[in-house]
This record gives structure tokens, C-alpha cells and sequence, in this order.
């Protein structure tokens, strides 16, 4: 026990530790010093605990607080810091400041799930979110996008339906998490505007490996403005440099087990490694004249532009450099806003946006509780910001001075008058759709808003063979758990105007016989194959932000072990040695190696390839070893590289592995690990 730590004041033999030198005085908040913080005030020691205990009233006051109301979408997810680079010179798109080549900006990510709660796991079946606050030099710009392009739904006035019938039953409050259940296929099956992101969810697209595996997008059509107050329309996309990832079902429901906090804490690990994730920003830029030209309209949250009709220029990049130091003060506190806009930047009239444009900041007032959200240090802007808003909860500004009005005549100069409008200030551009549209108040949708299929079509037919196959499984597996069968028909009966082999696939894999097709509000066009829709076209082949598991045991050779640690480190990827016992393995040589992971807590399905070194007795030893035979045989199934050595090959053929260009001799590991073996799945799964 140190000086400044003492036992048994309260006759509890508890510890208490003491201030003294570096070691700062432990205060209510209110800064008293606090003598004991292990024993309540009490009338005796058996007798009642005292109210005048002002110590422990207000820590449990304060516990008792700690929580705040959950996001009602987007509750659980990951934040860290970072940065914004301009890499690309646009001002004659933009005025915006953030966008001159090679400025700089701060700014704070959060990736979220959409349907479960903050303390649901991280691998359903769902959307991420994909939230950036720029905190520029003319105030905070927040980009508050997805990792798809597209939206469920046309209007916001159909938000609270969707994420009421996807969010977990009303009366029974399950399933958490996940779309698969009665009342989100009943929406869904009456509301054939979202069958283009049907698709999209049920691909691999919701599966991502890594957050920083993953695409981000704005998803509306915004408006960039130059200088001159010239406006185009823009389209925002993050491309991640370490390309795409996903993850297949199965792996994706083992990963659940394996490990709820899968994508927080490989963002973690990487951010605190060094190996920081970076985006590129990218844009489309059209004008009006295209936007009329398309059989689709541009202001639809449910339709994409194809990047073979307009390419992606990138013109800048991110990187996330700093984890949060604390979750709550940020990444919970964290307010993101579509309101949040910079000149250069300007909204379109797509009705989603603008319904998303009331609701941000009305629901930043009900989780944090006061209108002074802005003033939380993750929120604050970074450049100067004041005006006359004055007061209201949580007040943490003491502005000085006697105006608090404007206009005023008080002194201009220095504090007393207050601060004044800008000719630089944001001016709402003269929107390019907006002068011939506005007209008679009606409810109702622009007539392209009409065509539900198009653009459903143009993903499936994007699709490589094993992503239609995936595709075609999810719904059925999500169908499978829909228990009213005029709802599971009603969804096939949509899907026959995306595909009739989509259709047929899922009728089958049901076993229910192909309903008539629901008739289409307005009949689909065809449009040419996207390869950017697909992942698996869009995979980068290595092994950079990859983590290699190397199954060791007793006997192993130490040799083999530290080639395989070496090669994968070469590659860029990083090595995780597994062993039965986390203490680590005696070698063959006698000598302890110790490893990063216990082979029942760290199943294959949490890395991205896998070596198994083993002696011969080592490998006799897991045969035996039910976990050992799983690893392989779900690295297998997962379509990962193995390398083994000679003496593991009969842990792989009792796990199932045959032969192919996936499994490897342990020297070629990290070059077959850069990818996965697509080729083998028909031979490791039914598919639908
Ligand atoms: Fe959101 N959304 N949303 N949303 N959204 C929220 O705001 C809403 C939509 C998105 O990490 C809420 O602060 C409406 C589209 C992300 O903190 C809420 C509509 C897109 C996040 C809200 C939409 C998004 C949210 C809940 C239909 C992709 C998490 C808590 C008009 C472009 C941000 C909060 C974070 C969060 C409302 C549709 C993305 C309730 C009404 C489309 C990434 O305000």
C-alpha cells in the first residue's frame, strides 16, 4: 500500500486512496473537498443513513441521470475526429471555403446502425449512417448521409411509418435490431416506392466488414454555388480507401456472437494503432438540362445517378485521426444537422431533405434538453459565432454588455453592440427547379416520383452471380421469419417487376407458389448495367486494414509462426496469434510464444484469412477440439484464405476443406489473403 493509501477508516477494510503531490483532491461538483467517498453518512454505524448527506445525495443525484433519451434512429454508433483535406480546385463550382485546395478542416464522423438501440450489436442487417460535422472557417457543415444512396421512401411525411413498422414490435418489443419480422415486410409490401433500397438492404451492402470498408453518401441532390451565384447540382460520395468489404450471412450471424462491438472496436483499434481510415469525398456534378433528360427525377431520394453517366470526381479526402477521449461528451452528444449548411453549399427541393431539415433540430432539443445543444464542445463551431439568442437551459455563455437586440445603436466596436449581418453571410440560391414548380398547395408527387422499378432493376442486374444469390437468400431469410403469408406473397408479387428470376428464386426458397405480379404504378425502363453498384467489383485485393488469424498450439513451430507474422505484416495487414490457451503455447523449441486471443473467444469469423501452424501432436491435440474444427471449417465456409502447415492438414480435412486456389501453403498466406474465394460458395452453400 502506497502513503497516500490507507485501510479501515470506516471499518469496512476498504481502500482509500488519498491526494497528495500530482494527485488532485476528489470535490462535489460544486468543489468541496470530499473526505470519504466510500461510506455513507449515518446516525451510527447499524442506524439510518442521513439526508443532510450531501456527499452521497449528489452523486447518486447525478447517476441517476446519467442517461439520456437514445436517438429514436441511429442509437448506437461510433465517432472519432478527423480531418478534411480540399485535394481539388472547384471554386468555379463552389464559394465554399472548405473546398479551396488544400485547406484543412476539422471535423467529427459518426457511423451508426439505423433500426436497434444504443446498446444493440453492431452486425444486424441494416443501414449505417455516415454523419461528418466539418466545423469550417464559416461554420459548421454536417453532411449527414448513409452508406447506401438511396432512400426507403419519397417523403418525409412517410418517416415515422417506416422506422415504426422496423424498430422492434409495439406490444411484444422484439426483434431488436433487424428488419426481419411481420410489420416492417407489411410496410414494405404496401409501399413499392421502396423497393429500390429493398434491394439494396438485402444486399451485402448492410453487411460491411468494416465501417472503414464501407461507402458514405449524402444521398439528395444538393446545390453547389460559385462565387457568381451560379448553381449546379451535386451529389456527395465517400470512397473508402481501403475499398469495399462486406461480410456473408453466415459469417455476419457468427460475427454476432463472436463480438457485439465488432465494428467500434476494429475503428478503435485502427485509429489507436495508426492505421488511420481514410475516404475520399467525391462529387457528381449535373445541371438542370441532364436532370430533365432522365428517365428519373433527380430530386427522388429512391433513385441514384449512375457514376457511368456522371463519373465521381474526387475532390478531397478524409481522415480519422483521433478517438474520442470520452463516448458520451461526444459521440452521444453529438448533434447532426442537414440544417447545418456553409455558403457555397445549398439545399434542393427534394422532399425528404426538406423534411429532414425540420426534424434534425427538433429532435436535438428532446435528447440533450435545451436549445443551447450547439454550446456542447462537439457541437460548438470552431470559428467565431454570436448573435442575440440569449438565455434558456444549460446556459454556459456569459455574454456581456447591454445589447441584446438588434438592430441597435449601441457601440459597434468591441462588445457593447453586438455583432451585425454579413454581405458574405449565406444567401438561399435561387433554386434551378424551383421557379416553374411552385404553384397550387397540393399533396401529391412529381410524376417520375411514379416509377418505383427502374432503378431496382438496375441493381439486380449490377449484381456479380454470388451477390444475386445473396441477394435472392436475404429476402428469403427475412421472409422466412414473416409469419403472415399474405404479406411474404404481396413481397414476391413486388418483386416480379424487379426480376422475374429474383422472384422465382425467393418463391422457391420460401416454398410458396409465384404469386401474380403487383401491377406498376408506371411501367420501369431498362437501364444499362452500373458496376459501381456492386461490392464485389469495387473490392480492393489486399491485406492493408486486414487481420490475418494464426492458429497456434503447444509444439508449434516457432520458425513457421514468426515467417507467417512477418509475411502478413509485409502485406500490411495485421497478425493475430490464437492458441487454446491465451497464456500462448509452448513451441517447439521449448520457448512460451503468448497469444492475442483464446481460440473459443476469437472464432475465425473476426478475421479476414487464417494460418493454422501446427506439429503434428499440436494438430492431433484440436482434432479433438471442437472449436479448432469450427475455425477452419467457417473460415472455409466464409470463403477466406487458408494457409496451413503440412503437419495442420488433418485439422483441414476434418473441417471440410478441399481444395482450391483459396488454400494455400503457409508461405503464400499473405498474398492469398487479400482476397475472398468467391468460386467456392456453391460448393460450401445452398443458396436461394
Ligand atoms: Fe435521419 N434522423 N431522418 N436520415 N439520420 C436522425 O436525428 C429523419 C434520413 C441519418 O450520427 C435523427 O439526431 C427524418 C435519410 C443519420 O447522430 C432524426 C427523415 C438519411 C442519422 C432523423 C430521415 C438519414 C440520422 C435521430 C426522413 C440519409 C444519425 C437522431 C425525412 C441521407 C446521425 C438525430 C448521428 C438521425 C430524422 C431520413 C441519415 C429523428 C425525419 C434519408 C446518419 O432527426
Amino acid at each position: 500500500m502506497s502513503d497516500t493509501e490507507q485501510r479501515n477508516p470506516g471499518n469496512g477494510g476498504e481502500t482509500h486512496q488519498q491526494a497528495g503531490g500530482d494527485v488532485p483532491v476528489l470535490t462535489t461538483n460544486h468543489g468541496v473537498p470530499v473526505s470519504d467517498n466510500q461510506n455513507s453518512l449515518k446516525s451510527g454505524a447499524r442506524g439510518p443513513t442521513l439526508l443532510e448527506d450531501f456527499v452521497l445525495r449528489e452523486k447518486i443525484f447525478h447517476f441517476d441521470h446519467e442517461r439520456i433519451p437514445e436517438r429514436i434512429v441511429h442509437a448506437r454508433g461510433s465517432g472519432a475526429h478527423g480531418y478534411f483535406e480540399a485535394t481539388d480546385d472547384i471554386s468555379d463550382l463552389t464559394k465554399a471555403a472548405l473546398f479551396k485546395k488544400g485547406t484543412k478542416t476539422e471535423l467529427f464522423t459518426r457511423f451508426s446502425t439505423v433500426a436497434g438501440g444504443a446498446g444493440s450489436v453492431d452486425t444486424p442487417r441494416d443501414v449505417r449512417g455516415f454523419a461528418v460535422k466539418f466545423y469550417t472557417t464559416e461554420g459548421n457543415w454536417d453532411l449527414v448521409g448513409n452508406n447506401i444512396p438511396v432512400f426507403f421512401i419519397q417523403d418525409a411525411i412517410k418517416f415515422p411509418d417506416l422506422i415504426h413498422s422496423v424498430k422492434m414490435e409495439a406490444d411484444r418489443a422484439y426483434p431488436q435490431a433487424g428488419s426481419a419480422h411481420d410489420t416492417f415486410w407489411d410496410w414494405a409490401s404496401l409501399t413499392p416506392e421502396s423497393t429500390h433500397m429493398q434491394m439494396w438492404a438485402m444486399s451485402d451492402r448492410t453487411l460491411p466488414r468494416s465501417l472503414r470498408m464501407m461507402e458514405g453518401f449524402g444521398v439528395h441532390t444538393f446545390q453547389l454555388v460559385n462565387e457568381e451565384g451560379k448553381s449546379s447540382f451535386v451529389k456527395f460520395h465517400w470512397k473508402p480507401k481501403l475499398g469495399l468489404q462486406s461480410t456473408i450471412w453466415d459469417e455476419t450471424l457468427k460475427l454476432q456472437a463472436a463480438d457485439n462491438d465488432y465494428h467500434r472496436r476494429d475503428l478503435w483499434e485502427a485509429i489507436d494503432t495508426g492505421d488511420f481510415p481514410e475516404w475520399e469525398l467525391g462529387i457528381q456534378v449535373f445541371d438542370k438540362a441532364f436532370a430533365e433528360a432522365q428517365p428519373y427525377d433527380v430530386l427522388d431520394s429512391t433513385k441514384l445517378i449512375p457514376e457511368e453517366d456522371v463519373p465521381v470526381r474526387i475532390i478531397g479526402r478524409m481522415v480519422l485521426d483521433r478517438n474520442v477521449d470520452n463516448f458520451f461528451a461526444e459521440t452521444e452528444q453529438v448533434a447532426f444537422l442537414p440544417t447545418n449548411i456553409v455558403p457555397g453549399i445549398d439545399f434542393s427541393n427534394d422532399p425528404l431533405l426538406q423534411g429532414r431539415l425540420f426534424s434534425y433540430l427538433d429532435t436535438q432539443k428532446s435528447r440533450l434538453g435545451t436549445t443551447n445543444f450547439h454550446q456542447i464542445p462537439v457541437n460548438a463551431p470552431r470559428s467565431p459565432a454570436g448573435n442575440f439568442q440569449r438565455d434558456g437551459m444549460m446556459q454556459t455563455k456569459v455574454p456581456k454588455g447591454r445589447a441584446n437586440y438588434e438592430p441597435n445603436s449601441l457601440s459597434v466596436v468591441g462588445e457593447d453592440g453586438g455583432p451585425r449581418e454579413s454581405p458574405n453571410g449565406f444567401v438561399t440560391t435561387t433554386n434551378p427547379t424551383g421557379a416553374d414548380e411552385q404553384g397550387e398547395k397540393l399533396r401529391m408527387r412529381a410524376e417520375l416520383f411514379g416509377d418505383h422499378y427502374s432503378q431496382a432493376r438496375l441493381f439486380w442486374v449490377s449484381a456479380t452471380d454470388n451477390e444475386k444469390a445473396h441477394i435472392a437468400s436475404a429476402f428469403t431469410f427475412e421472409l422466412s421469419k414473416v409469419g403472415l403469408a399474405h404479406v411474404q406473397e404481396r413481397t414476391v408479387a413486388n418483386l416480379r417487376n424487379v426480376n422475374e428470376e429474383l422472384a422465382t428464386r425467393v418463391a422457391d426458397g420460401l416454398g410458396i407458389p409465384l404469386p401474380a405480379a403487383n401491377p406498376a404504378f408506371r411501367a420501369p425502363v431498362d437501364m444499362p448495367p452500373s458496376p459501381a453498384l456492386s461490392i464485389q467489383k469495387n473490392m480492393k485485393e489486399t491485406l492493408e486494414g486486414r487481420q490475418v488469424g494464426i492458429l497456434i498450439a503447444d509444439g508449434s513451430d516457432g520458425a513457421e509462426i514468426d515467417a507467417v507474422v512477418a509475411a502478413v505484416e509485409g502485406a500490411g495487414g495485421k497478425p493475430v496469434l490464437v492458441a487454446p490457451k491465451v497464456g500462448g503455447a509452448k513451441l517447439a523449441d521449448g520457448s512460451m510464444k503468448k497469444a492475442q486471443g483464446q481460440l473459443a473467444g476469437s472464432p475465425s469469423q473476426i478475421f479476414d484469412a487464417v494460418a493454422v501452424v501446427l506439429s503434428a501432436d499440436g494438430c492431433k491435440m484440436l482434432l479433438k477440439e471442437g472449436a479448432a474444427v469450427q475455425w477452419v471449417m467457417d473460415a472455409f465456409g466464409h470463403l477466406k484464405a487458408i494457409g496451413a502447415s503440412d503437419a495442420a492438414k488433418p485439422l483441414l480435412d476434418k473441417a471440410g476443406v478441399e481444395p482450391d486456389a483459396g488454400v494455400v501453403a503457409l508461405a503464400d498466406i499473405a498474398t492469398a489473403g487479400a482476397k475472398r474465394y468467391w468460386d467456392r460458395e456453391p460448393g460450401v452453400r445452398t443458396l436461394a
